[in-house]
């Protein structure tokens, strides 16, 4: 049986371990454009197996928060490559997470203050972050707009070209698309805010076209080697709810199996709370198995959660990867501390989203400590 501790392949990343570093939004890079403490940031979790970034918007369109790092302009791709040559630097992989919010935006984060847009005109009960003359704040997300059928090759386009160039320009090992938690390509996914009586929704097959598009554009321009999805069959995250997951997620595993993909991202429960949901069940191992059974090869990382202990269970139960979240943000070398049982520190919530260094950069690696 694998430990946390054994590399493995997925697709063409070798990875060193199974330690996996989360997507975490932080909110530290103003103006859209990544800074040095964001390369030092992920510089000093360069241990990990596989480093994913926060999640990226693709176009300004994409964005629904404030100071999330875009990598759709020249000096957001300038800043990204700090990141990643920091990174390289220190030895580490990191692959950026490619995110198109939909609905979940407000009109002051969108360009010309238009609406968000969505699958449908259904505007989704959750928040937004904001930041005024300094000052963050939560606010209710805006009406959207449906998009036209004739408006998505643009949306594929903008993935495609946005994955270009963090693997071109950028210099990611790899891209991970954003297929989970409410936002767009999820919001299309989904009964509870797709609605369209196009050929993009509807049947299953119809819902999850523009996931299937995004994901098979990106593999044929720089390789499904390098490409990986998140997803999140049953969580409740941005107002999100589907009637039937575990058809949904069957046929899209079926469907995800024939393009070669580097990794299969799951995450299981309820985004950042309860694993288990008594009232919407789902059989992660069936979502696995119908992958596998039509042919993919992709690394199986789940996340939610996760302790040690629940990882190696997971390990066992052959899942190949697990992604840790929360733990990373206060232990830049969990993997050192996971394989000598070292005593976790505590992640300050406050600090969570925008700020500065506090919370984001000072969080003590072991050898810190030791030489204190
Ligand atoms: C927390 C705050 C804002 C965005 C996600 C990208 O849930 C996020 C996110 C998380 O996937």
């Amino acid at each position: 049986m694998p430990s946390l501790f054994d590399p493995v392949q997925a697709g063409s990343l070798h990875l060193p371990n199974r330690i996996v570093m989360a997507p975490l939004t932080r909110n530290r890079a103003p103006g859209a454009i990544p800074t040095p403490l964001m390369a030092e940031y992920y510089a000093q979790r360069a241990s990990a197996g596989l480093l994913i970034t926060e999640a990226t918007p693709v176009s300004h369109q994409g964005q629904g928060y404030a100071d999330v790092p875009g990598l759709y302009g020249t000096e957001q791709l300038d800043g990204w490559k700090r990141v990643t040559d920091a990174v390289h630097a220190r030895g580490g992989r990191i692959v950026t997470q490619l995110w198109h919010v939909g609905r979940v935006s407000h009109t002051s984060l969108q360009p010309g203050g238009a609406k968000p847009v969505a699958p449908s005109a259904i505007t989704a009960k959750t928040k937004t972050y904001l930041i005024e003359d300094g000052k963050g704040r939560f606010a209710d997300t805006s009406a959207p707009r449906a998009l036209e059928a004739q408006e998505l090759p643009g949306i594929v386009h903008d993935f495609r070209h946005a994955a270009r160039h963090a693997v071109s320009t950028a210099g990611f090992d790899g891209i991970e698309v954003h297929g989970a938690n409410g936002y767009l390509l999820d919001q299309f996914l989904k009964t509870g805010a797709n609605q369209r009586t196009d050929d993009y929704g509807g049947s299953i097959e119809n819902r999850a076209r523009l996931l299937l598009e995004v994901v098979q554009a990106i593999a044929g321009e720089i390789g499904g080697g390098k490409v990986g999805v998140r997803l999140s069959p049953v969580t409740t995250a941005n107002d999100i709810g589907d009637e039937n997951p575990q058809a949904l997620f069957d046929y899209v595993m079926r469907r995800m199996a024939g393009l070669d993909l580097a990794y299969v991202h799951v995450i299981e429960g309820a985004t950042g709370g309860a694993r288990e949901l008594p009232d919407r069940p789902f059989d992660y191992a069936a979502m696995r198995t119908a992958y596998r059974e039509a042919g993919g090869r992709g690394a199986w990382m789940v996340n939610n959660g996760y302790d040690k202990a629940l990882a190696e269970q997971a390990l066992a139960q052959g899942a190949d990867l697990v992604a840790f979240g929360r733990l990373y943000i206060a232990n830049p070398d969990l993997v050192e501390r996971l394989r000598e049982d070292a005593p976790l520190n505590v992640p300050d919530r406050a600090t969570f989203y925008g700020g500065d260094a506090r919370g984001y950069t000072d969080y003590p690696s072991l050898e810190m400590e030791r030489s204190a």
